[in-house]
This record gives C-alpha cells, sequence and structure tokens, in this order.
C-alpha cells in the first residue's frame, strides 16, 4: 500500500496561498491534469519554484485546486528504479532493451505487451501505438478505456457509425429541455459540469440518491444491470402514448419495426418487477421527455456491465423514436471519464485500431497509416486483445508488459488476480511519477514529467481539442514518455520514427487521421493558439464540427441511425442465499481514479467506506462506523459502513479509490460485455459480515 508519504514536506493550501505573494516568473494557460472536463486552468509558478493553479472562466473542483501539490511531492519519483534501486538513465534503459530483446529471442515479438491510458496526450497515445507496433513489433497493445466508456463506443459505432462521446457542445445543454443522466453523478465527478444542467429539468436514474439526484426533478432507483430493461420500458410507453416521431423514424432511421416488436413485451408492470421503478413512475418519465428537446446522457452507471453496449444501445433506440439526435440540444451523449478519455481511444492504443478509428484490420487503413509511418503495411501486426484480456495473459503469452498511465492493481476487476498474473511476469515495466500499486511490482519504474511541465493536445468529452502546457521545467531525472519511447526504440533499431516533440508528433498524427473518421488534419498548435476544435476539422480553413448529425446525415453506410433491438438479460452474477447484496462501485469526490495521485495530496481525505441501506444494516448486525467485510465469490475487501437511506436495501456501494485491504476490485468480477470487452464493474452479488477495525 503506498503510504501518505512525507506529510512534513507537504504544505497546508492556506501556506501555499501565502506563498503566492512572491514574484510570478511563468505563467501557462493549460487545463487540468485529471478528468474529461478538462477544466481550463491557468497555471502559475513564482520565484521559489511554487506552482498555483486557478479557473480560466469555467470553474474547477477540488482536484483541479490540490493539482499542483503533487508536482514536488515527496512521494514522487524523479530517478529511474530498477528493482527499488536509483539507478541512472543509461543504466535502466540498456536493461530494459536487453530485457526486451532476451524475451523476443525466447518467445517472440508478441510476448512483449504495453498497457496504456486514457489520461496521455493524444500525442503520447498516437506515438505508443505506432512504438508497440513497429518498435516492439507486437500486437499486444490495449488500455484502461476499456474500463472506462467502451460500451458506449461500441453503441454509438453500431448505431450512428462513429463515436464521439458529446455530439455538442456542452454548452448546448443550456438549451435543453431535459437532461436524463443515466448512471452518471456529475455532481461528484466533473462538478463544474453540473452548471449546464441547471436550465432543465433533470430526471436522474441511479440506484443510489447521488449529490446529482438531489437536484433532480425525477429520480428513478433501479437495480443494479437493469437499465436495458428501463429503457424498453419507457420506449414501449412513448409507443403506447403516441410520443414518437413517425415523420423521423421514417426519414432517417432503420430498423424499428423490430425494435417496436421487442419493446411490446415491456410492459410497465414487467419492468416494475425487473427494475424496481414504479409504473407511475415509468410513466411521469416517459411523459416528462415526450416532445421536449431531450439530452440522454450516459455514463459508467449504465455502461459498466456485462451488456453494457445494449444498454447504452436501448437508451439510442430511445432517443431515435423520440425523433432527438441531430436536433439542438437533443439527442444522445456519453460523459467520457478520463481527461484524454476521447482521444485516448481514437488514435490507436486500442488492440484493434489505428490512428483515426481506422481498424487495424481493414486494408486500406493499413496502408494508409504505413505510408505515413514509412513502412510496409505487413510489417504492422494484426489485432491484440482487451485489457483484461491482455492482463489475463501476463505471465503465459505475455512475458514483459509495459504500463503507462494506468494502476491495474487497484483499478482491474479481480485485482488480487491481476497482481498475481503482474508477479509472474518476466519483468514489468512501469512509466509513472508515483509510486503507484502497479509501479510497486515493477522491475524497473520509469521517471515521468507531469502534466505542468510538458505540451501536447486533449481531446476533452465534447471531442474538443485542446492544449496542454507546460509552466516548468521536469525536476530531477524525470524525462517525458515520449523521451523514454524514442531512447528504447534507437536501442533496438526500431523502424520508423520517434520524436521529443510534441509538436511534430501532432502534425504526423494529422496526417495519419486524414480522412479518417476522426479526422485531425486541419488543426496546428497554431491553430490552437487561436481557439479550440471539435473534430472532424479535416482541412486547414475548416472550423471544425461542434454539432454532428444537424442534416440527420449519419455516419453508416446509408446515411441512417440504426436501431437495433436489444433484450434485457440479468446481471452475470444474481443476489441469492449466500450473496444476497449487489455491490456496485464508482466515485467519491475528492479521490481521483485508483487514488494514485489523490491519495498523496493531505487536502483530499478519504477512506474505504461502504454505503448501506440502514434496513440492511441492522438485519447483518451493522452499525454507523462499524468496519465491514464484503465478499464475493472471488474475495473480499473492508470497509467502513455509512448507513443511508439514499441507497437500495438490496444494493451496498464502495469507491474504488483505495488500494490492500480496502481495494473493492478484489470482489468485482471480470465477466466481460461480448462487444465491447468491458468489465461488470458496477454489479456483482457479495456478502458482508462484521469485522474488525484493520
Ligand atoms: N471525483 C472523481 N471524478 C472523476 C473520476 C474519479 O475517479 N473521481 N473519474 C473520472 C472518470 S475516468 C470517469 S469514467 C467518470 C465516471 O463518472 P460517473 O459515471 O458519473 O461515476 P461513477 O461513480 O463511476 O458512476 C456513476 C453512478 O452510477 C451509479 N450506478 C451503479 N450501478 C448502476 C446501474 O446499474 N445503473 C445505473 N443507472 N446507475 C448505476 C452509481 O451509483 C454512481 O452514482 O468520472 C470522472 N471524474
Ligand atoms: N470497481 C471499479 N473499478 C473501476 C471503475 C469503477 O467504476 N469501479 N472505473 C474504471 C474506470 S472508468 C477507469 S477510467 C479506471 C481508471 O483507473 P486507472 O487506469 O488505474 O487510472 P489512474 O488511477 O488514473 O492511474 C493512472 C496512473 O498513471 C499515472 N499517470 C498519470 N498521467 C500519466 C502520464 O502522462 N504518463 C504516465 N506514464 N503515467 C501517468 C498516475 O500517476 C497513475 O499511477 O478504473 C476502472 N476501475
Ligand atoms: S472537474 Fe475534472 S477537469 Fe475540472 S477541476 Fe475537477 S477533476 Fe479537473
Ligand atoms: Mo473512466
Amino acid at each position: 500500500m503506498t503510504a501518505r508519504t512525507g506529510t512534513s514536506a507537504t504544505r497546508p493550501l492556506s501556506d501555499r496561498s501565502e506563498r503566492r505573494s512572491l514574484p510570478v516568473v511563468r505563467t501557462a494557460d493549460t487545463h487540468c491534469p485529471y478528468c474529461a472536463l478538462q477544466c481550463g486552468m491557468r497555471l502559475e509558478e513564482d520565484e521559489a519554484g511554487q506552482v498555483t493553479a486557478s479557473p480560466r472562466g469555467g470553474g474547477m473542483c477540488q482536484k483541479g485546486w490540490t493539482s499542483p501539490e503533487l508536482l514536488d511531492h515527496p512521494g514522487r519519483i524523479t530517478t529511474p528504479l530498477l528493482r527499488g534501486e536509483p539507478v541512472s538513465w543509461e543504466t535502466a534503459l540498456d536493461h530494459v532493451a536487453e530485457r526486451i530483446k532476451a524475451v523476443w529471442a525466447e518467445h517472440g515479438k508478441d510476448a512483449v505487451g504495453v498497457f496504456g491510458g486514457g489520461g496521455l496526450t493524444n500525442e503520447k497515445v498516437y506515438q505508443l501505438g505506432k512504438w508497440t507496433r513497429l518498435a516492439l513489433g507486437s500486437k499486444h497493445i490495449d488500455y484502461n478505456g476499456r474500463f472506462c466508456m467502451s460500451s458506449a463506443a461500441g453503441a454509438l459505432n453500431r448505431s450512428f457509425g462513429i463515436d464521439r462521446g458529446l455530439p455538442f457542445p456542452s454548452e448546448d445543454l443550456k438549451e435543453a429541455d431535459v437532461i436524463v443522466l443515466v448512471g452518471a453523478n456529475p455532481a461528484e465527478t466533473m462538478p463544474p459540469f453540473m452548471r449546464f444542467l441547471t436550465n432543465a429539468e433533470l430526471i436522474v436514474i441511479d440506484p443510489r440518491r447521488t449529490a446529482t439526484a438531489e437536484s433532480a426533478q425525477l429520480h428513478l432507483q433501479p437495480a443494479p444491470g437493469t437499465d436495458l430493461a428501463l429503457a424498453n420500458g419507457l420506449l414501449h410507453i412513448a409507443i403506447e402514448q403516441g410520443y414518437l416521431d413517425h415523420d423521423y423514424i421514417d426519414a432517417h432511421t432503420t430498423g424499428f419495426d423490430e425494435v417496436r416488436q421487442t419493446a411490446a413485451g415491456y410492459w410497465p408492470a414487467f419492468v416494475e418487477r425487473i427494475t424496481g421503478v414504479s409504473v407511475p413512475d415509468l410513466y411521469a418519465a416517459a411523459r416528462l421527455m415526450a416532445g421536449k428537446k431531450t439530452a440522454i446522457l450516459t455514463a459508467r452507471g449504465s455502461e459498466q456491465h456485462a451488456k453494457g453496449v445494449d444498454t447504452v444501445t436501448a437508451w439510442i433506440n430511445l432517443a431515435l423514436a423520440l425523433g432527438l439526435p441531430g436536433k439542438p440540444s437533443s439527442g444522445y451523449g456519453c460523459l467520457t471519464g478520463q481527461g484524454n478519455g476521447q482521444g485516448g481511444r481514437e488514435h490507436g492504443q486500442k488492440a484493434d485500431q489505428l490512428p483515426g478509428y481506422r481498424m487495424i484490420n481493414d486494408p486500406a487503413a493499413r496502408e494508409h497509416v504505413a505510408a505515413v509511418w514509412g513502412v510496409e503495411p505487413d510489417t504492422i501486426p494484426g489485432a491484440g486483445v482487451s485489457a483484461v484480456e491482455l492482463l489475463r495473459k501476463c505471465g503465459d503469452e505475455v512475458k514483459m508488459l509495459f504500463v503507462l498511465g494506468s494502476n491495474p492493481v487497484v483499478s482491474a476487476p479481480r485485482a488480487t488476480r491481476v497482481a498475481d498474473r503482474l508477479k509472474d511476469l518476466d519483468s514489468l515495466v512501469s512509466f509513472d511519477f508515483v509510486m503507484s500499486e502497479t509501479a510497486q511490482l515493477a522491475e524497473v519504474v520509469l521517471p515521468v514529467t507531469q502534466w505542468a511541465e510538458e505540451d501536447g493536445t486533449m481531446t476533452n468529452l465534447e471531442g474538443r481539442i485542446i492544449r496542454r502546457r507546460s509552466v516548468r521545467d521536469a525536476p530531477g531525472q524525470a524525462r517525458s514518455d515520449l523521451w523514454i519511447m524514442k531512447e528504447l526504440a534507437d536501442r533496438l533499431d526500431a523502424p520508423g520514427t520517434y520524436s521529443t516533440n510534441p509538436e511534430e508528433i501532432f502534425e504526423e498524427l494529422g496526417r495519419a487521421t486524414a480522412g479518417a473518421k476522426a479526422d485531425y488534419s486541419g488543426i496546428t498548435y497554431e491553430r490552437l493558439d487561436e481557439q479550440s476544435f471539435q473534430w472532424p476539422v479535416p482541412g486547414p480553413d475548416h472550423a471544425g464540427t461542434p454539432r454532428m448529425f444537424t442534416d440527420f446525415k449519419f455516419n453508416t453506410p446509408d446515411g441512417r441511425a440504426k436501431f437495433i433491438a436489444v433484450d434485457h438479460r440479468h446481471p452475470a452474477e444474481r443476489r441469492d442465499a449466500t450473496y444476497p447484496l449487489y455491490l456496485t462501485t464508482g466515485r467519491v469526490l475528492t479521490q481521483y481514479q485508483s487514488g494514485a495521485q489523490t491519495r498523496l495530496i493531505d487536502a483530499l481525505d478519504g477512506e474505504q467506506f461502504l454505503q448501506i441501506h440502514p434496513d440492511t444494516a441492522v438485519r447483518h448486525g451493522i452499525g454507523e462506523g462499524d468496519w465491514v467485510r464484503i465478499t464475493s465469490r472471488r474475495g473480499s475487501y473492508t470497509a467502513a459502513a455509512r448507513l443511508t437511506v439514499d441507497i437500495r436495501p438490496d444494493t451496498v456501494f464502495s469507491p474504488f479509490h483505495f488500494p490492500g485491504a480496502a481495494n473493492a476490485n478484489a470482489a468485482v468480477s471480470d465477466v466481460l460485455d461480448p462487444i465491447s470487452r468491458m468489465p461488470e464493474f458496477k454489479v456483482c452479488a457479495v456478502k458482508i459480515a462484521p469485522a474488525a477495525k484493520p
């Protein structure tokens, strides 16, 4: 477990702002290092090298305000480590290169794998995909975005032929009449986003009465894993009540007949039985949405399921039946999560994709990208496997793994087994700036720069490409991810070119994505100094694409949006006599993801907890603050009980921000969606019992 190291050198916030009276020597307009909202941020470095952050225009949450604390935190690593010992870059890089060659010689090139992240800049992601395919010659690359929005991506591609999370600027939501938030808790996960939601009537669909649900006109509280039935039930009512937009369906879609037949089976009383949402509430929700400018937004609550793609599809079907996508401030959108969750899925760190969403098995795509890379198409390997499957292969088919921008020892499902797999590797190499739980298992840890020390671009949840700008020099021996890739490529005599200059890489990324779905070819750093752009931006004079589908032309072969009939299925694991409760997991305001970064920041407190209904707690002899052991068929963790009527009695909730004995992912299931390969983070069956305080 990462200790909250060296608090003595961590100044409390008040001290930091006092220090701000020193003259400012450098400033940079950039964006927050954390979530996909990418709040605009001004960084100021003073004479003493102290950096402070303040919002530009919009807002910022506590995580943004405190982000500079990590720059000079004693928990930061600034020296390469070989088996825990500080070594020179020369030694570390030579060692890693020798390891790669040894694994190649014994097991072949696919035995070296790469696990990336959705927080990496576009430039890093692009070069990482190229580096894996050409320098390592391996098909084995995937990333934590599989844990994140891959189910929405799968559904968007199926129905609309293109995957951009939000099809319009967030600002447009101010003009919406009704906003439906399905499994999204932005009041905690993106607080400044709430300002876009205040003009509309809000329907929140969440098994918990969250901070977001507090501000809703209507809160529906379904059992975890039943959103698909709920969406089909709302469609059933919309058909019955005559809420459909038949002209829209006829002119702009295909496949409605089959969807109508499926929806016919979702009687309100039947849907109430599956979801626990009452028939009157179902009618109220359908009535609110009908004939209005309605935007349906999903996030992880509805997506992180073994039927996540079909669930999102059910919501898209409802949006299409009401005639919403393409109309102003209306339609379907997915709230992408990580800082570069959008760009991170576009530029080639997905097992089956090349830059710009080109598919790696498409001969024309391979030819285009190979020409940009200056290689023959057949030197590019084929498709690899998804994140969870890649982790499962570790120690077996995969002998060496590079991890950058993720901490799977905490954040991957069935985390105890993941740690065991990583320990079975011949070599684990971590690029990080803190000793994450994954870095702690690594043979080699390579210290990298943080956001305030580097340039690049990120693509936010609106598909908007924005600039990251550096305000300070890298401390100690820290080097950029790009530099490490290049140094290793040189040592491997790799085909292709690798750059340490983000602008040069972005220019190449533009050429690689030209003509593709996510076309960045019209964007330059120079243009980004003037404004941001939402892709596609196909030419140097193109103004970007703030709104998609405005002419009701979708990216499918026939230009129509596709209805796809989908049916409810139960979660992979159901409650039973032995495991009588559903565990669902997610986030709290003050911690970010695996917590590798935010657990180090004193101002962001937090400890593991279990949200539990008082009736359920009483039945188990558990009181407020008591320690509880939560056990599934896979493993267990402990947490402090928080009793609240805000959660369903059949469901308990924990965040996944905490490692070791408190890691909820020890219990979470790694069953996958068949299309997106997304694990079912949001529902598994558990039992609970009082436990000793650790
Ligand atoms: N503070 C903070 N903010 C973050 C992050 C963070 O770690 N911390 N991470 C960022 C990232 S990468 C992401 S992906 C986003 C995630 O943002 P959100 O999706 O908003 O966050 P979650 O807490 O994962 O899930 C949202 C809600 O889904 C509910 N839920 C659980 N099961 C179900 C279900 O079956 N159906 C429905 N309808 N709801 C369900 C949960 O109760 C929870 O309130 O947040 C981003 N912002
Ligand atoms: N039970 C449960 N588990 C979940 C979820 C859930 O809802 N429930 N949500 C899932 C989701 S949506 C997500 S996105 C994942 C996220 O979980 P992770 O993939 O573990 O993401 P982070 O905790 O952000 O880990 C990022 C790591 O990379 C480092 N890092 C940050 N920036 C850089 C960089 O530029 N370069 C390098 N080399 N390193 C960098 C950080 O210090 C940190 O150690 O968790 C998933 N796990
Ligand atoms: S909402 Fe997201 S981007 Fe904005 S300050 Fe908070 S973590 Fe950073
Ligand atoms: Mo995420």
